[in-house]
C-alpha cells in the first residue's frame, strides 16, 4: 500500500503527456541521499511546487569514479506528494541541451531551475554551452516552456540564449545558475553567476526577455556561486554556496568546499545584508542548494557525494526540513541538520583513528586542505586538494608532522598511511612522497616508537608500520621531506591509520566535536 498514492500521480501525468512521454520510475527512499544506489546520479536541485506535488530538477552527474569534471548530459525530475512517505517518482531523462536548444551544444547540463509563470506555464531557466560562439566563455542561459515539468520542452526564445557573454549586454563571467522569482506585483527577477560573481537582472513578465540592466549584486559574503531567490514574509532571502574560508570561518575551513550561506534584503535589488550559514560543508566539494515552501513546511534540497560511489562530481540530491526563526525581524533561517538514510554499522578494526582529532605541525593549513581527510575512512582514485591534508607552500621546511590526539590513552602497535604527490621521490618542488617518516608517542616527553619496521613511502596505496605496543593519548607521524639544501617539496596524507592489537567497534569522532587538547 505503501505507494497506492501515486496511482493519483500517474493519472495527473498521464493527462497531460504524449506517448513519448518520459516515464517514472517508483522508488521508496529511506532517508537521504534520495537516490541513493548509484544507479543514477541526481545534482543541483532546484525544487517547484506544482499544485499538490513537490517536483525536484536535477542534473546528472555521468563522470566516471577517476574523471574530476562535470559530465552532465541532460536533466532529470523528482516527484513526491509528502517527502515524509519516502515515496518518489523519478524521471531519470526529461531534457537534453541539444534536444531542447538548437543553438546548444551537447552535454554541461548545469543547474536549471523550473518556474511557474503566468497562466500555469512552466519555463526552465537552463545554463547550457552556445555552439558558436566567439565568446571566451561559452555558457549561456536559454529558457524553455512546457505545460508539465516532464515536457516536453521548447525553447521559448529561439533566436539564443537570453544571457551570455554577448547578450543582453557583453559581459565577461560565467553565466550559469540561474534562479528566478516571479514577485508579488508580478514582476520577474533573474540572478545568477559563478566563481564570485553575482548578477542581478529584471525580466519583462513574458518570463524571456531582459528589461533593466544586468547589476552586479553586493553584499552577500563569500558569494561563490549557485544563488537561490526566494520571498518569505516580505523579505527577500537569497542563498548561496559561499566558500569564505579559514579556521575560524563561519562557513568552510577549506576553499573547495562550500557552505550554504543567505543574505536578506527588502527589496529584489537588494541592498542585500548577509545573515549566517544554512547548511555547513557537505561531502561534495560544491553545494547547491534550492528552498521550497510545501503542504506548510519549508524545505531544503541540496546535493552531497553520499550514494554508492559518490564523489566530487558524482553527487546526489538530499532534502531536509527548513525552519524560520520569526521572533526576530527579518526572520532568520535556522541551520539545517542534513539527515541520512539509517547506514550499516562499520565493521570491528584495528584502525583508532576514527576516534581521534588530528592537528599538525602546519597550522594554520593551507586552506585548499582539509585535516579531518586525514581520519575519514576515505581513499580515493583522483582526490582533490581538500581529500587530503597537505604541507605545500611556497617555502617548505624540511620537516612536518600531523598527530593523532584521544581523549583517553589507546594501546597502538602499527599504523598505515595513504601519501599523495605530484612529484616524484626526491624531488624538491610541488607535493613529493617524503624522503622517510617515523613514528613517535607522547609519554611524559616525544619518544620514537621501538621495533620499527614497514615505514615505506611509495603513493597511491596503504603503507604498512609496525611497531613495539604502546599506550599513550597521542601520535606523531614525522616526515622527513625530499629535497635538499633549503630546497623541500611539501608533503600530502590522504589517510592515516593508527592500529591497535586487535579489531574492537570502531567509534567516529563526530566532525564537529571540540578538539582533543595536546599532551603536554
Ligand atoms: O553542476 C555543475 C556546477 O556545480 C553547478 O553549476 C554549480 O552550482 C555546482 O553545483
Amino acid at each position: 500500500m505503501r505507494n497506492s498514492g501515486w496511482l493519483a500521480a500517474a493519472v495527473f501525468v498521464s493527462s497531460v503527456v504524449t506517448a513519448q512521454a518520459p516515464v517514472a520510475e517508483r522508488l521508496h527512499s529511506p532517508g537521504n541521499p534520495i537516490l541513493a544506489d548509484g544507479r543514477y546520479y541526481s545534482t543541483d536541485p532546484a525544487p517547484v511546487v506544482i499544485d499538490d506535488t513537490l517536483w525536484i530538477l536535477a542534473g546528472r552527474d555521468e563522470a566516471p569514479k577517476d574523471v574530476n569534471d562535470f559530465i552532465m548530459n541532460e536533466w532529470q525530475l523528482l516527484a513526491t506528494k509528502d517527502p515524509k512517505s519516502g515515496d518518489w517518482a523519478h524521471y531519470p531523462a526529461i531534457a537534453r541541451p541539444e534536444a531542447v536548444f538548437a543553438w546548444a551544444a551537447p552535454g554541461r547540463a548545469y543547474a536549471g531551475q523550473i518556474v511557474r509563470g503566468p497562466g500555469g506555464k512552466l519555463y526552465l531557466y537552463a545554463p547550457v554551452l552556445e555552439k558558436d560562439t566567439d565568446a571566451k566563455d561559452g555558457f549561456a542561459i536559454g529558457v524553455a516552456v512546457a505545460d508539465s515539468p516532464i515536457g516536453p520542452w521548447r525553447d521559448a526564445h529561439p533566436s539564443g540564449p537570453i544571457i551570455s557573454q554577448r547578450v543582453p549586454v557583453a559581459n565577461a563571467i560565467q553565466n550559469i545558475d540561474p534562479t528566478v522569482m516571479i514577485d508579488d506585483d508580478g514582476r520577474v527577477y533573474i540572478y545568477w553567476g559563478t566563481f564570485g560573481q553575482l548578477r542581478g537582472m529584471e525580466l519583462e513578465r513574458d518570463m524571456i526577455t531582459p528589461k533593466g540592466r544586468e547589476v552586479p549584486v553586493e553584499g552577500l559574503t563569500g558569494f561563490f556561486e549557485a544563488p537561490w531567490i526566494m520571498k518569505r514574509n516580505g523579505t527577500y532571502y537569497m542563498l548561496y554556496a559561499g566558500n569564505h574560508a579559514g579556521p575560524r570561518s563561519d562557513c568552510t575551513p577549506a576553499v573547495y568546499h562550500a557552505c550554504i550561506a543567505y543574505g536578506t534584503a527588502p527589496s529584489p535589488m537588494g541592498p542585500w545584508t548577509y545573515r549566517g550559514v544554512v547548511l555547513k560543508p557537505v561531502s561534495s566539494t560544491t553545494s547547491h542548494s534550492g528552498a521550497v515552501e510545501f503542504k506548510g513546511h519549508w524545505y531544503l534540497a541540496y546535493h552531497t557525494a553520499d550514494a554508492v560511489g559518490g564523489g566530487h562530481f558524482r553527487r546526489s540530491v538530499a532534502l531536509d526540513e527548513m525552519h524560520f526563526d520569526d521572533s526576530v525581524s527579518p526572520a532568520t533561517i535556522l541551520p539545517v541538520m542534513p539527515t541520512r538514510r539509517p547506514q550499516p554499522a562499520l565493521a570491528p578494526s584495528r584502525n583508532l583513528a576514527r576516534s581521534a582529532s588530528a592537528a599538525a605541525s602546519n597550522e594554520p593549513i593551507p586552506l585548499q586542505y582539509w585535516i579531518k581527510s586525514l581520519n575519514d575512512g576515505i581513499t580515493k582514485v583522483a582526490p582533490l586538494p581538500p581529500d587530503m591534508w597537505g604541507s605545500w607552500s611556497p617555502r617548505n621546511p624540511a620537516q612536518q608532522w600531523i598527530e593523532y590526539r584521544w581523549d583517553k590513552p589507546v594501546t597502538l602497535d602499527g599504523a598505515r598511511i595513504w601519501f599523495w604527490a605530484d612529484q616524484p621521490a626526491g624531488s624538491a618542488i610541488g607535493v613529493a612522497p617524503p624522503a622517510r617518516w617515523h613514528l613517535e608517542y607522547w609519554s611524559g616527553g616525544w619518544k620514537p616508537v621501538s621495533s620499527p619496521d614497514g615505514f615505506g613511502t611509495a603513493v597511491g596505496r596503504f603503507q604498512p608500520a609496525s611497531f613495539a605496543p604502546v599506550t599513550t593519548r597521542c601520535l606523531r607521524a614525522v616526515f622527513d621531506a625530499s629535497g635538499a639544501g633549503g630546497e623541500h617539496a611539501g608533503i600530502a596524507v590522504e589517510e592515516w591509520e593508527a592500529l591497535g592489537p586487535r579489531a574492537q567497534p570502531v567509534l567516529v569522532r563526530p566532525i564537529d566535536a571540540a578538539p582533543v587538547s595536546a599532551c603536554n
